[in-house]
């Protein structure tokens, strides 16, 4: 029976690993920061979120909208998740309204089943792929005509990193002047084609759950930390000029030299930040001194660091320096029980 038909959307989002970090908020309920931030999004291969999303009229409404996550049942009722959805269904419910004939999709209850191959809340991005999956998933389901950039503005809403996975190669998120959040969405700065030598190692130094989540720990450093005036004042301005001309330019060094920069400022703000926020650990900072190792031993810079909101080390370089960097790391790192895994991954090219 044609009510009994289940509407089905799947897609997949790529992880995303800023060199210039986002950390902090000017309006928490909208998800707005206080600083722009570039991001380099990783290949699909190597991690990324796979998402379904179905809707039927034969859903029972009492049963509402639920979440699967990793096998799991997941809470949605928070209100991130609930801005995300609300944003969708408004959109799809606008272009029922225009044709009577379309099912009324925005009005029955959504299953969404979503996977990572990677460890969840782990200062890998899962949030930022997850909720770009979420909402194109969602957006492809209700076949709505929204461009990478309308995703962009919706997933924000999500998490604040999620933005910049609607899109791959070197990605932008413009932090916006508008109260209402209309300009605060993501851009590319550059495809993947452009830097095809790029790489990314990600070391996953543990796979645990981070002690303090980045929402809250962003909030604290915002409210605390003095440091962090400077940071988004001076510090945040200027790594995007230089970071964005590095990338125009493909000039290594300073891509290389503004990431490890930027890594280390925002993760003094979280020092900063009052009780202090750690996020890596003595492995972190071994992986640190290999990095200077390594470009020591070069002579130049072949290896650039960073660290998200957790222990786990991303390091760029470039394909021709593959046997410095990554060469150097598994002689470095064999052995070390304590390092969970690496893996080698290239950037993510076209869209999803
Ligand atoms: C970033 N991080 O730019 C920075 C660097 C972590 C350190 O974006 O509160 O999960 O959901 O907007 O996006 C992590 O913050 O935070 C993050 P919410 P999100 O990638």
């Amino acid at each position: 029976m044609a009510s009994e038909k289940v509407y089905r959307a799947s897609t997949t989002a790529p992880v995303n690993i800023a060199v210039v970090k986002y950390w902090g908020k000017r309006d928490a309920k909208l998800n707005l920061p206080t600083n722009s931030s570039l991001s380099v999004t990783l290949s699909q291969d190597d991690l990324r979120t796979l998402t379904t999303a179905s809707t039927s009229a034969s859903y029972p409404a009492s049963e509402g909208d639920s979440l699967l996550l990793n096998g799991a049942p997941s809470d949605i009722s928070g209100a991130r998740t609930q801005a995300c959805l609300r944003e969708l269904r408004t959109r799809r419910a606008a272009l029922e309204a225009a044709d009577p004939s379309l099912p009324k999709l925005s009005t029955w209850p959504l299953r969404i089943v979503s996977e990572n191959n990677f460890p969840t809340a782990a200062g890998l991005a899962s949030s930022a792929a997850g909720f770009a999956a979420l909402v194109r998933a969602i957006a492809n389901l209700y076949e709505l005509p929204a461009s990478p950039s309308e995703l962009s503005l919706i997933a924000r809403q999500g998490s604040g990193s999620a933005c910049r996975s609607l899109f791959g190669g070197y990605v932008a998120w413009r932090m916006g002047s508008e109260e209402d959040g209309s300009d605060s969405m993501a851009d590319q700065v550059a495809m993947a084609s452009h830097w095809p030598d790029m790489r990314a190692l990600v070391l996953v130094v543990s796979a645990a759950k981070k002690g303090v989540s980045s929402t809250s720990g962003m909030q604290q450093t915002v409210a605390t930390s003095g440091l962090f005036k400077e940071r988004i004042t001076n510090v945040v301005p200027q790594n995007m000029a230089i970071m964005e001309k590095a990338i125009a330019e493909k000039d290594f060094e300073k891509f290389a030299e503004v990431t490890m920069r930027d890594s280390n400022s925002f993760h003094a703000t979280c020092a900063d930040t009052y009780p202090p926020i750690f996020y890596m650990n003595d492995i972190s900072r071994a992986a640190i001194r290999a990095v200077e190792t390594i470009n020591e031993k070069a002579g130049r810079t072949v290896a650039a660091y960073t660290f998200d909101a957790g222990p786990n080390a991303v390091i760029y370089y470039l394909e021709k320096d593959t046997e410095a960097v990554v060469g150097t790391f598994y002689h470095v790192l064999q052995g070390n029980a304590e390092i969970g895994g690496w893996k080698k991954a290239e950037i993510q090219g076209l869209k999803a």
